[in-house]
């Protein structure tokens, strides 16, 4: 299997754990971004990465690629088999990939595109030094494409941050109860929320090499979560539950 990815992408990270929980062999294929969308486009309908692709098959997005897994590979399952947890974990992940992970990405974009080496480092580790190089290139058009997206405004950084911290209260809460998301055992939700806040916890065990944030204000979000229980239960997942597997 190959999957398709921007290497630092925590929507990526989904895709990549679930595979590696289960054991599955895949080869992660870093696409350059701007140039994604021909080569996304022409396999599936959307332009987003993650895409994985089994022979004629093609799965597009982490959560249907989970189910994907499950269907094809059903050692380990993520999904559970009973329907109202099957449910409740649907509706968790959803809602946090919207609340934690667009959120996240929004704040974090909004000054981390000012260090091109960086977000360079986070787009084209570990493509060849031909390929770093034309990113540099590209890089003014996609900063640009990048704040359109994904920042959009000042005012709609300040309501991400907002959002996201009722969705970190109201998973705290959660967790203050109980060891996993849903029931009593790993699921696809813990595997989603663990992953979407990867970016803010950077676990060890999180196969990207970050080396640390260029930016004071993106780093000063981090520290205003790092003792934050959510945070802490992230880290116990990732000791936990991800088998750590090198990117290169
Ligand atoms: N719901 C999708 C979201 C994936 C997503 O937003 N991917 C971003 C990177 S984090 C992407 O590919 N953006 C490029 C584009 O939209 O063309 C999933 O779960 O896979």
């Amino acid at each position: 299997m190959k999957l398709l990815v921007f290497p630092h992408s925590h929507f990526c990270e989904k895709a990549r754990w679930a595979l590696d929980f289960k054991g599955i062999p895949f080869e992660p294929v870093a696409v350059m971004p701007g140039l994604h969308l021909r080569t996304v486009k022409k396999l599936a309908p959307k332009s987003t990465v993650p895409v994985l692709i089994n022979g004629d098959e093609v799965v597009q997005g982490a959560d249907e690629i989970i189910h994907y897994l499950d269907r094809c590979h059903p050692l380990r399952l993520l999904t559970p088999t009973d329907t109202d947890a099957r449910d409740a974990c649907l509706a968790l992940e959803h809602s946090m990939d919207a609340r934690l992970g667009e959120n996240i990405r929004c704040i974090l974009y909004q000054t981390l595109i000012n260090y091109p080496k960086f977000i360079c480092h986070c787009f084209t580790y570990p493509m060849p030094r031909l390929k770093q190089l034309a990113f540099y290139l590209i890089y003014p058009v996609l900063r640009r494409k990048i704040y359109q997206t994904y920042v959009v405004s000042d005012a709609f950084v300040d309501e991400a941050r907002r959002n996201f911290d009722l969705a970190m209260e109201e998973l705290g809460q959660r967790i203050s109860q109980q060891e996993f998301m849903v029931n009593d055992q790993f699921t696809r939700a813990d595997l989603s929320v663990a992953a979407m806040l990867s970016l803010i916890v950077l676990p060890p065990e999180h196969p990207f090499p970050w080396g640390g944030l260029p930016d004071p204000k993106a780093q000063a979000f981090l520290d205003l979560y790092r003792d934050h229980p959510v945070s802490e239960w992230v880290g116990k997942m990732y000791r936990d539950h991800r088998r750590h597997r090198p990117m290169e």
